[in-house]
C-alpha cells in the first residue's frame, strides 16, 4: 500500500474545526516547543499542538508522517478536573501492511467497577460502540493491563492498511470526538472539592500508566532519541503527570516493582489476554484474562 495516499492531517484539522464551532481554544506555551520537530532520519517530521479551553485542560495532538514507512496520530483530550469527563483517546499507527486503532472515550473511573460512572456515561453510548464493530473488529489479545482504562464502547482494531479503511476510521473518529464535545457541553461544574482531587487523581493515575507504558514508545524514542522522547511523553503528550498528583507508577501500580526497586520494563505483568471482545452489547464485562 502506498502511504501518501493516506494523511491524518484531515483528521486534526476537522477536529479542531469542530472543537472551535462550541468552544475557545487557547494555544498552550507547549505547542510552541514541540510544534515540529525533524527526526534522526530527516525524512520523518512530528508536528504537535496543544490547547485549554474553558472546560478542557489539555486538548493536544501528535502526527508523525514524512517517510513511506510509516504514519501516527496521538489526539487525545482532558477535561479540566472539575469535570469527570472521559478522556477522548485516538492512537493510530499505519505502515504500508498495517494499521492499528485504538479509539475511545477512556473512561476516568474503571467502568468494571464504578457501575454509576458506566451508566452516566456510556449507557446512552452503546449503539456507537456497535456502528464500527463490524468495521473496525476486535483486533485479538491486548495487554491486560490496559483494558481498565478503555470502555465498553473502545475500539481496537488491526487492519489491512487500505484506503477504504482509512475513510471509516475517519467516520468513526469523527463520531467519537463529536460524541465527547457533546458531552464536554453538556458537563456541568462540580464544586465538591473532594469529588474534584478524585477526578485529578484519576487523571493523573492514566498520565501515569501512559506515561510509563505506552505501546508508543520505543518507535519516538527510536525517532528522536532518549531524552527529547521523554520530554515530549512528559511535558507534552501526557502533560499533567508532573504536577496533577504526587505519587509514582510504582504507588499506583505497585505490580511492577523489580526486586532493586525500579520499575519493571515489560509492558505487562499479567500478559496479553481478552482474544475477542470482553464486551456485550449491553456493555456488560464479560471477558475473562485467560480468554
Ligand atoms: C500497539 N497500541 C498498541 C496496542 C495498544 C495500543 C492496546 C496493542 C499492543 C498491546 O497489547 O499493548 C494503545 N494502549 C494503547 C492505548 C492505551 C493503552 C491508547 O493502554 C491507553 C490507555 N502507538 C501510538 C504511537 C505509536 C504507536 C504514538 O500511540 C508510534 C509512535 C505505535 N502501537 C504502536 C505500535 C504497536 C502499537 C508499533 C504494535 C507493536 C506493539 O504491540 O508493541
Amino acid at each position: 500500500m502506498d502511504l501518501s495516499a493516506l494523511s491524518y492531517q484531515k483528521f486534526v484539522h476537522i477536529a479542531l474545526e469542530e472543537t472551535q464551532r462550541r468552544t475557545i481554544l487557547t494555544p498552550l506555551p507547549s505547542q510552541e516547543k514541540l510544534r515540529s520537530i525533524k527526526t534522526k532520519d530527516d525524512t520523518t517530521m512530528l508536528h504537535g499542538l496543544s490547547f485549554s479551553a474553558p472546560k478542557i485542560r489539555l486538548l493536544r495532538s501528535l502526527t508523525v508522517e514524512g517517510s513511506q514507512a510509516m504514519k501516527v496520530l496521538d489526539f487525545a483530550a482532558f477535561s479540566k478536573p472539575e469535570f469527570d469527563l472521559p478522556i477522548f483517546c485516538a492512537n493510530f499507527f499505519l505502515n504500508a501492511n498495517l494499521s492499528i486503532v485504538v479509539l475511545d472515550l477512556n473512561p476516568l473511573y474503571d467502568v468494571t467497577i464504578q457501575r454509576d460512572y458506566k451508566e452516566k456515561y456510556y449507557m446512552k453510548l452503546m449503539p456507537l460502540g456497535q456502528k464500527y464493530a463490524e468495521l473496525l473488529p476486535w483486533g485479538g489479545k491486548i495487554t491486560s493491563e490496559s483494558l481498565r482504562f478503555f470502555s465498553p464502547i473502545v475500539i481496537w482494531s488491526m487492519l489491512n492498511s487500505s484506503k477504504y479503511k482509512h475513510d471509516v476510521l475517519f467516520s468513526a473518529f469523527m463520531d467519537y470526538f463529536q460524541t465527547w464535545l457533546e458531552l464536554m457541553d453538556q458537563a456541568v461544574e462540580e464544586t465538591d472539592a473532594l469529588k474534584i482531587l478524585r477526578n485529578c487523581e484519576a487523571q493523573h493515575k492514566y498520565l501515569t500508566w501512559r506515561a510509563e507504558k505506552d505501546p508508543g514508545h520505543p518507535i519516538l524514542k527510536r525517532l528522536i532519541g532518549e531524552k527529547l522522547a521523554r520530554d515530549l511523553l512528559r511535558h507534552f503528550l501526557f502533560e499533567g503527570v508532573d504536577t496533577l498528583g504526587t505519587r509514582t507508577f510504582l504507588d499506583y501500580f505497585p505490580e511492577y516493582r523489580c526486586k532493586d526497586g525500579s520499575i519493571n520494563q515489560k509492558r505487562s505483568i499479567i500478559g496479553k489476554s481478552y482474544e475477542t471482545r470482553p464486551w456485550d452489547a449491553r456493555g456488560e464485562f464479560i471477558g475473562n484474562e485467560a480468554g
